[in-house]
């Protein structure tokens, strides 16, 4: 049943050449999506991943920027806030787009896109396209520390983190009036509060206000976004080698960035964003300092550490990882991004973990395959209960649950959800993608 309902998911949720994250309360393309849905995508139809990600491609900035929403012309301006008409961007495609960004990683989905079906043509494709992704953060984010800075809570992926609370204070909310559309669809104590939308107007409005260029109240150094763009680094460089062309300065960026990650944003046990305006490291328990995990460089004893944490305070035996700690006083098990289990988060720490603690890595697949058959694709988890909270039908929920049943198999899970969907074979091959795949 469980691999059934993820395809039919994003069945369900693909335009034609790309797959929104959920049809009410996301209906364009979003970018980090993007990738988490090829990841999926690749493991039944390779087609659809590589459409996904060249269709988002498509409306890359020519800074390089790759944005993190691109709007269907075909959907209502008034049905996400905020649309197009408040970004008032537009990519060389001529597609309307935010001019914000999300983590980078598009490279890893590209690669394992390949993997899934080697295909060196797309990868000669989406090769140049990824590396100016990384250009334009090397030239517009890079702090004399060698991070990479994010100016808004959005470019972060977990928008409503506690991690952010303290640098939002500094920012002034928005003066002029606006309606949000995301209450119509779910309910107000699982979203931000009206005072941090205020407070995401303001640092957008004002960045949009500079053309896209000058940071301004927010910036911040996230070990998450770091992470995905030397993880992006390390991946360019094999896809070079595929190429035949030179790996050796992404692995030199690769391992540059790791070792800048280690020395400004490690605690001891957790590793932290730093505030890039007062230079001070902040001090949260956001999972997001978990996900230092997946860097191929990262130290064996840091990341010893790091796994000490995830089981101490983030209750990682119990099977999912709560994308805020449950002991911390922020904690939030139904609201957005404060504290409720994301199925994106726990992949990219269980991608972390199956080198080094495959035992580990084992229960949090276990724990993602039983959150969505307990509860179906939702947006996020209640990680105690694992009730379902936020959009329904979510695509990046569904396409790692899948990734993650392909790997793993579905044993973990009880007899009842396995019947019908034991196979990657019982879906078939469905891979039907006449309309719009872009050539
Ligand atoms: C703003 C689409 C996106 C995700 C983000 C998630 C949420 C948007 C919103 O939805 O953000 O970008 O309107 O709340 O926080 O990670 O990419 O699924």
């Amino acid at each position: 049943m469980i691999l059934r309902d993820a395809v039919r998911v994003l069945v369900t949720n693909w335009d034609g050449s790309y797959t929104v994250p959920s049809r009410r309360l996301y209906p364009h393309q979003w970018s980090w999506d993007s990738a988490f849905i090829a990841i999926g995508n690749a493991r039944w139809s390779p087609r659809r991943a590589r459409s996904e990600l060249l269709s988002l491609f498509g409306a890359q900035w020519r800074d390089g920027r790759v944005p993190h929403i691109v709007f269907n012309p075909a959907v209502s301006d008034g049905a996400y806030f905020p649309g197009p008409e408040f970004w008032a961007a537009r990519a060389p495609s001529g597609s309307a787009t935010s001019g914000i960004v999300q983590p980078p990683v598009h490279a890893l989905a590209a690669w394992k896109t390949h993997l899934a079906e080697p295909d060196p043509a797309f990868l000669r494709r989406i090769y140049p396209r990824l590396v100016a992704q990384q250009e334009f953060l090397r030239a517009a984010r890079r702090s004399p520390e060698g991070l990479i800075s994010i100016v808004h809570p959005w470019e972060s992926g977990m928008d409503n983190s506690p991690a952010w609370d303290v640098p939002l204070k500094a920012v002034p909310p928005a003066d002029a009036a606006f309606i949000r559309k995301d209450l119509a669809t779910v309910s107000a104590d699982e979203r931000p509060t009206d005072r941090d939308y205020e407070r995401y107007v303001s640092i957008a409005g004002a960045y949009r206000d500079s053309g896209y260029r000058e940071a301004g109240a927010f910036q911040v150094e996230d070990p998450l976004f770091n992470t995905a763009y030397a993880v992006a680094e390390s991946v360019l460089a094999k896809i070079a080698e595929v190429l035949g062309l030179d790996p050796g300065p992404h692995e030199r960026e690769a391992a540059a960035v790791t070792a800048a990650m280690v020395e400004h944003l490690y605690d001891g046990s957790l590793f932290q964003p730093r505030d890039v305006l007062t230079g001070d490291r902040l001090s949260s328990a956001s999972a997001a300092g978990l996900t230092p995990l997946l860097l191929p460089g990262l130290p064996d004893d840091i990341a010893d550490e790091l796994i000490g944490t995830a089981l101490d305070r983030f209750a990682l035996k119990d099977g999912l990882v709560p994308g805020f700690s449950p002991i911390a006083p922020e904690f939030d098990p139904a609201r957005y991004w404060r504290g409720p289990s994301w199925i994106n988060l726990d992949w990219l720490v269980w991608q972390g973990l199956k080198d080094r603690r495959p035992d580990l890595a084992g229960l949090l697949a276990d724990g993602m395959i039983n959150a969505a058959a307990e509860s179906g694709f939702r947006e996020y988890f209640d990680p105690m209960t694992l009730r379902g909270h936020g959009a329904r039908d979510f695509s990046w929920s569904a396409a790692l649950v899948l990734d993650v049943v392909a790997e793993h198999g579905l044993d973990g899970l009880p007899a009842s959800g396995r019947e019908g969907g034991q196979k990657f074979g019982s879906l078939g091959k469905p891979d039907d993608v006449s309309d719009h795949v872009p050539a």
